[in-house]
């Protein structure tokens, strides 16, 4: 999913950083329309996950408070809105009390789990709130990892796990603990699809959590159930497979080298055979950890396919022959490339949901590829890239085999001073 991108993917490179390539692959969206186009005011590369991006985006959308009304988070199932929901509850964006009085949106990997919308009010951005803001993020941002209480060096470090760019979500206006229990439902806050949205439950104007003042002239931040992607390779997957397939931790890249001759199979969800080309070619896999890549030669290509499917080798789809039966088959589809150099990828195959490849070759290089995804399902080529120097993180070469040792790309955290030691 494109959407991968925005969570907190991989820095690759020292001179680009992931906005500008993200910002890049952005521009270069082909099916965008013009209205939207036209319409668009920023692009920001965020994580909710992990928070990278997420005090910048707060900022950001405080400044627009003047022009803005409510706001609804759009996109695809499984694009992230109910985790950025969650991570927008609990931070200067929202009403003070709010994340106290609000649940949480539910976030599953399963698309279209997110049953009961939700909404918070926006805090008003005023003057001195944006002062009290700006002092506080300075405060934080001058802060070292040792000046961290051990709570938040631990929350951290799981943060690592998740994502390689990582940031704090900090607070401004937290409001004392009330001693006496809140008896609030948060179901109050919640609106089913035939309601209209801009007419909150009558109800809770008479609770006194939120006060008559705090959503008067409230503006809301929704949560939506978003829009399922007809071509999109979870449709054909059943839960167990959903859950190897997405990613829960951050992606270890996968470079393999390639002759002509060789194929490549992601899961028996995406397959790439290098049919045409001088010299060996770089294939950086960036999906989950959990599926594993396969190399083979052309000739022994479809046996390995009908025979690892069988035995559940390739792992999804899982189910063996019986579930093979009812799997659509996959589906060739040609590409051209001309290779940049041995460092810089030239384009991404997309295979669906299931991850991505990215593609280095030598300059001038001209390479035919044939990619295949299940029928019915997405293949994109992305050039350029999202992550032009992915193929540069990895150790040693296996010897005997086209693998490459893996490695972990640095992780950053972008809201903390880092101390010569590190
Ligand atoms: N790495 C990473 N994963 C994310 C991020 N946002 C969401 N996810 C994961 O993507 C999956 C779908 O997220 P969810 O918020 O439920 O998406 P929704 O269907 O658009 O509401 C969950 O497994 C999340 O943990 C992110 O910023 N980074
Ligand atoms: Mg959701």
């Amino acid at each position: 999913k494109t959407h991968n991108l925005c969570q907190g993917s991989p820095l690759t490179g020292s001179s680009t950083s992931p906005e500008a390539c993200w910002a890049s692959a952005c521009k270069s969206i082909g099916g965008a329309s013009s209205t939207i186009l036209s319409a668009l005011v920023d692009i920001r590369l965020v994580s909710a996950k992990t928070g990278y991006g997420m005090e910048g985006l707060v900022s950001r959308l405080q400044r627009s408070w003047k022009c803005a009304g409510d706001v609804y988070l759009l996109g695809a199932t499984n694009s992230g809105k109910s985790t950025l929901f969650n991570t927008l509850l609990r931070s200067d964006y929202c009403k003070s009390r709010a994340p106290d009085i609000i649940d949480r949106a539910t976030v599953s990997p399963w698309p279209g789990t997110t049953l009961n919308l939700l909404k918070f009010p926006i805090i008003n951005p005023t003057c001195d709130r944006i002062f009290r803001r700006q002092e506080r993020l300075k405060e934080e941002a001058a802060k070292t990892e040792d000046q961290l209480s051990i709570e938040e060096k631990k929350y951290l470090n799981q943060l690592k796990k998740q994502g390689y760019l990582v940031g704090r979500v900090g607070r401004t206006f937290q409001q004392q603990k009330s001693s006496t229990e809140i008896d609030f439902d948060p179901d109050m806050l919640s609106y089913s699809m035939d309601e209209d949205p801009r007419d909150p439950p009558k109800k809770h104007e008479e609770r006194e959590e939120f006060t008559h003042n705090e959503v008067k002239d409230a503006r809301w931040c929704f949560d939506t159930p978003g829009i399922v992607k007809e071509d999109c390779v979870l449709n054909l997957l059943t839960e167990k497979e959903v859950k190897l397939v997405l990613p829960s931790h951050a992606i270890v890249p996968r470079t393999f080298i390639l002759k002509p001759g060789m194929v490549l199979f992601l899961a028996a969800l995406g397959r790439i055979d290098y049919l045409e080309g001088e010299k060996p070619a770089w294939f950086s896999v960036l999906a989950s950890n959990l599926l594993p890549v396969h190399v083979t030669t052309l000739s022994n290509a479809d046996t390995i396919y009908e025979k690892h499917t069988a035995q559940e080798f390739l792992k999804v789809p899982m189910g063996g022959e019986e579930r093979m039966k009812e799997f659509p088959p996959l589906v060739p589809q040609d590409i051209t490339l001309k290779g940049i150099g041995t460092t810089e990828a030239v384009a991404d195959i997309k295979l669906s949901s299931a991850g991505w490849v990215a593609v280095t070759a030598h300059a001038e290089e001209e390479l035919l590829l044939r990619a295949y995804t299940p029928k019915g399902t997405a293949l994109v080529v992305r050039e350029p890239p999202l992550l032009p120097y992915i193929s540069t993180i990895r150790g040693a070469r296996i010897p005997g085999t086209p693998a490459y040792r893996t490695k972990k790309p640095p992780s950053f955290v972008e809201n903390l001073r880092t101390t010569g030691s590190r």
